[in-house]
């Protein structure tokens, strides 16, 4: 693990890069959007993943800052994709800690203000249902006034925390990301695609949009499309990818 210093150096030295991985609709071949995943181009190490590094700020005030740079980064790069003809909406990993964070939904605002191609159903934030949602009145407060913003809302992972039930009778997402290990396990393991059913059936009682996440074979995906899952993001789709690869894969996925 690196220290919070060195983060904060690779900050001030840009040496974070966003990858996109694609979210399609597996019934429609339809792509629904991309989501941004950090990566670090350490220059001693490499490109380094998430955990090398998040877990040494999470709950720290420096998650705030990495947080509006993501945001940042991805909707520039939306506006550019929109430049060159491609609409393709985005959705960024937020901490939870952004909902402690006082100014929260105005600097959002501000951020899509600067953003003018950005509009409602164009961002999408997740939202680890594990971290500290502890006080579901109020971040069911800040997401209603994000929705007013035009942003959707995805509970990632979901399934995998204490409190998923509640959360998805209190928080206005619009999307739930089952967790991918249920979906890796689906094909040998039957209470695992008990889940997924119940877990389907519960979206859809609730009217919200479900998405399979580690899509990794076809066969998962043939079968969660027969249990009525229709968007899914996986290996088996496309790996995480550099934004300038995007258009090629376009190109090939039609
Ligand atoms: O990309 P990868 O599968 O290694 O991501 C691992 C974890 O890191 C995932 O849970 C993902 O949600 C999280 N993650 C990826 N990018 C970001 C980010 O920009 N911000 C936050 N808070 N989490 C991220
Ligand atoms: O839910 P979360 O944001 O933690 O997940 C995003 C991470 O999952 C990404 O960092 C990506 O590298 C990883 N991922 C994406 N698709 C797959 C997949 O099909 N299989 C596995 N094992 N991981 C995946
Ligand atoms: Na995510
Ligand atoms: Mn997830």
């Amino acid at each position: 693990h690196e220290s919070l210093e060195r983060i904060r150096d690779a900050l001030a030295n840009d040496e974070f890069v966003l990858y996109y991985q694609p979210k399609v609709n597996m019934a429609t071949g339809e792509v629904v959007g991309v989501e941004a995943l950090i990566r670090w181009q350490h220059p001693e190490r490499g490109l380094l993943a998430p955990a090398a590094f998040l877990p040494v700020i999470q709950q720290h005030p420096l998650a705030i800052e990495l947080g509006e740079w993501v945001l940042a980064k991805a909707l520039d790069q939306f506006t550019a994709w929109a430049s060159a003809g491609i609409h393709l909406p985005v959705s960024v990993n937020i901490d939870a800690i952004h909902f402690q964070q006082a100014d929260f939904v105005e600097r959002l605002r501000a951020e899509i203000a600067r953003h003018p191609d950005v509009v409602s159903g164009d961002l999408m934030l997740e939202v680890l249902e594990t971290n500290a949602l502890e006080d579901v009145a109020h971040v069911a407060s800040v997401m209603k006034a994000c929705r007013a913003l035009g942003v959707d809302f995805a509970l990632d992972d979901f399934g995998t925390g204490y409190s998923s039930l509640a959360y998805l009778r209190h928080l206005p997402a619009s999307m739930l990301k089952i967790d991918r290990s249920f979906v890796r396990d689906m094909l040998d393991d039957p209470e695992d695609l008990t889940i997924l059913e119940g877990v389907r059936g519960l979206a859809a009682a609730f009217r919200r949009d479900i998405i399979a996440e580690g899509v990794e074979t076809v066969l998962h995906g043939r079968m969660l499309l027969a249990m009525g899952y229709q968007l899914g993001q996986g290996y088996a789709i496309a790996r995480p990818m550099p934004a300038k690869s995007i258009p090629d894969w376009l190109e090939s996925w039609r």
